[in-house]
C-alpha cells in the first residue's frame, strides 16, 4: 500500500511539472506586440443595419453610439437585429485583406456598449445567434481564418458600457468623439438621475448584477472559445469598482500569453499598454511605457452610410511611420456593413497601405524609436544588432537639393541604399553628422525609405 501511494504521488509530482505552465514575464509577452507594430480594429454590431440614420434623421456622432446617441428604446434597437443578417461575411477574405495589408493582428469588437455579442453566448440573448436570422456565431470562423494565415486575434469587450443588456453601464457624457473626451457635456437631467439610462428596462438589474450575470459569463467564454487570444481590448470603464475590475481581470489568467490595455478601470488596473485614441502622442507625453494609437479611417469607428470622409493612403503611411518612429503601434479600424463587407473605401486603403508596406515593411515592423526625434523631411526607425544598427529613414518631402542631412549622426557607415530598389547611395561624414547624396527623383510618392547601416550603437541618444 505504501509503495503505491508513493508511486501514484510520484506519477502527479511528474504530472504537474509537465504541464505546470511557465509564468511569462512582461517583455515576453509583449514580444510580438512591439515587433508587429500594425494592426487592425473592426468595430461591427448591430449599429450598422442604421448605419447612422434613425427615424429618418442622420444622427451625428460615431455611429456605433447611434442607441444613445438618439436615445433608441430597448425594444425598438433589439428588433434591429432581425436584419442584421450579414451573409456576405467572409472572414477568410476580411484577414487576407489584413494580412496583404501588413498588419499583423486584429482587435474585433466582441461586445461593444451596445451589449450585442458577436458570438455564441449562455449569458444573454442578446447575441449573434438567439437575436439574429443569420444565426451563427462569428467569432469562431474569424479565429479560424485568424490562424490560417498567422495573424493574432484579440477581442474587445465593453466591460461595463452595455446599453442592453440590463444593469449595464450608460456614460452621462456624449459628444462627438464619444467617452474619452474630457470636455463631454451631460445631455440631460433624466439620463443624470438614471445613471446615464433612458429606458427603464435599462435598470431592471444592478451595475453588480450585470457583471456578475453577463461580463464575468462572457469574458470566460471568450477567453476559453476561440483558441489562443492575443489581446483583451477593454473599453470605456463608466462605473467600474475595483471589485468587478479584479473579477475581470483574474480571467485572463485563462490565456497567460494576453496583453491587455488600460481601460479595464482607472486607477489601479495599468494593463500592459496606453491607448491614445484618435491621435499620436507628441514625444514629450511619452514615459517608456507601450502604447497605441486606435484611429478610424473617416470620422466612425461603427459603419455609417453616409461617411465618406476617409483619410487618404498617405496620410496613413505617414501615421504608421511617425507611430513607428516613436516607439508605438497602430491599430487602424474598419466598420464593416451589416452585410459583413468593408466598406469600398476602406478596401482600397488596404491595397494601397499594403503595396507600400510590401516594398518597405522593413522599416516598421521590428524596429525600435527613432533616436533624434523627428525630422521635418520625414522620419526614423532603427535596429540593433550586435554589429551594429541600422537605420530607416523614411522621407516624406524629397530635398530639392538631393542632399538628407542628418545630424548627430557620427557612426562610420557601412552602406546606404534606397530600401526599394537596392540602389547604392553615396555619403559624406563629418563631425557634426552624415549627408546621404540621394537620386533626383523620390522613388516612392508616399515615403522613399533609405536604409543606411552603422557601426555601433547610435552615440547622442
Ligand atoms: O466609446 C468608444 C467608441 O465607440 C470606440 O469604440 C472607441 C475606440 O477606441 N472607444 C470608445 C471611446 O473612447
Amino acid at each position: 500500500m505504501k509503495k503505491l501511494i508513493i508511486t501514484l504521488t510520484a506519477i502527479l509530482l511528474l504530472l504537474q511539472g509537465a504541464f505546470a505552465q511557465k509564468v511569462l514575464t512582461k517583455d515576453e509577452r509583449m514580444l510580438w506586440w512591439r515587433e508587429a507594430r500594425f494592426g487592425m480594429f473592426i468595430h461591427w454590431g448591430v449599429y450598422s443595419v442604421p448605419a447612422g440614420t434613425w427615424d429618418g434623421r442622420q444622427i451625428g456622432g460615431i455611429g456605433e453610439w447611434i442607441m444613445n446617441r438618439a436615445k433608441i428604446p430597448v425594444a425598438d434597437y433589439q428588433a434591429m437585429a432581425k436584419q442584421f443578417n450579414p451573409v456576405k461575411y467572409d472572414p477568410d477574405a476580411w484577414v487576407k485583406m489584413a494580412k496583404d495589408a501588413g498588419m499583423k493582428y486584429i482587435v474585433i469588437t466582441s461586445k461593444h456598449h451596445d451589449g450585442f455579442a458577436l458570438f455564441e453566448t449562455k449569458a444573454s440573448k442578446w447575441n449573434v445567434v438567439d437575436g439574429t436570422a443569420y444565426g451563427k456565431d462569428l467569432l469562431k470562423p474569424l479565429a479560424a481564418a485568424c490562424k490560417k494565415y498567422g495573424i493574432r486575434l484579440g477581442f474587445y469587450y465593453s466591460q461595463a458600457q452595455d446599453w442592453n443588456n440590463p444593469g449595464g453601464a450608460a456614460s452621462r457624457k456624449v459628444t462627438k468623439e464619444g467617452w474619452a473626451n474630457p470636455d463631454s457635456v451631460i445631455i440631460d437631467a433624466y439620463t443624470k438621475e438614471h445613471r446615464g439610462h433612458w429606458d427603464p428596462a435599462q435598470e431592471k438589474k444592478t451595475f453588480a448584477q450585470y457583471i456578475d450575470d453577463v461580463a464575468v459569463p462572457e469574458v470566460k467564454e471568450l477567453l476559453t472559445n476561440y483558441g489562443d487570444v492575443a489581446v483583451l481590448w477593454w473599453d470605456t470603464p463608466t462605473d467600474m469598482t475595483d471589485e468587478a475590475a479584479t473579477k475581470l481581470q483574474t480571467l485572463l489568467a485563462l490565456q497567460p500569453a494576453i496583453i491587455t490595455n488600460d481601460r479595464l478601470k482607472r486607477p489601479n488596473f495599468a494593463g500592459d499598454h496606453k491607448t491614445p485614441e484618435q491621435r499620436i502622442p507628441n514625444l514629450a507625453d511619452l514615459d517608456g511605457t507601450d502604447w497605441e494609437t486606435c484611429m478610424t479611417m473617416n470620422g466612425t469607428w461603427g459603419y455609417k452610410s453616409y461617411d465618406h470622409n476617409y483619410k487618404t493612403p498617405e496620410t496613413l503611411i505617414h501615421n504608421l511611420l511617425d507611430i513607428a518612429s516613436k516607439g508605438g503601434n497602430f491599430l487602424l479600424n474598419v466598420g464593416p456593413t451589416d452585410q459583413g463587407e468593408f466598406p469600398p473605401e476602406s478596401v482600397d486603403i488596404l491595397v494601397r497601405i499594403g503595396q507600400w508596406m510590401k516594398v518597405n515593411g522593413e522599416a516598421v515592423y521590428g524596429t525600435k524609436a527613432s533616436p533624434w526625434g523627428l525630422f521635418d523631411w520625414g522620419r526614423c526607425t532603427k535596429k540593433e544588432s550586435k554589429n551594429g544598427t541600422t537605420l530607416y529613414f523614411s522621407v516624406f518631402n524629397w530635398p530639392a537639393d538631393g542632399k538628407l542631412s542628418i545630424p548627430g549622426l557620427k557612426n562610420g557607415v557601412s552602406s546606404a541604399t534606397v530600401l526599394a530598389t537596392g540602389a547604392r547611395l553615396r555619403t559624406t561624414g563629418s563631425g557634426l553628422g552624415l549627408t546621404i547624396i540621394l537620386p533626383s527623383k523620390a522613388p516612392d510618392p508616399i515615403a522613399s525609405v533609405i536604409k543606411v547601416e552603422v557601426r555601433g550603437q547610435i552615440e547622442n541618444k
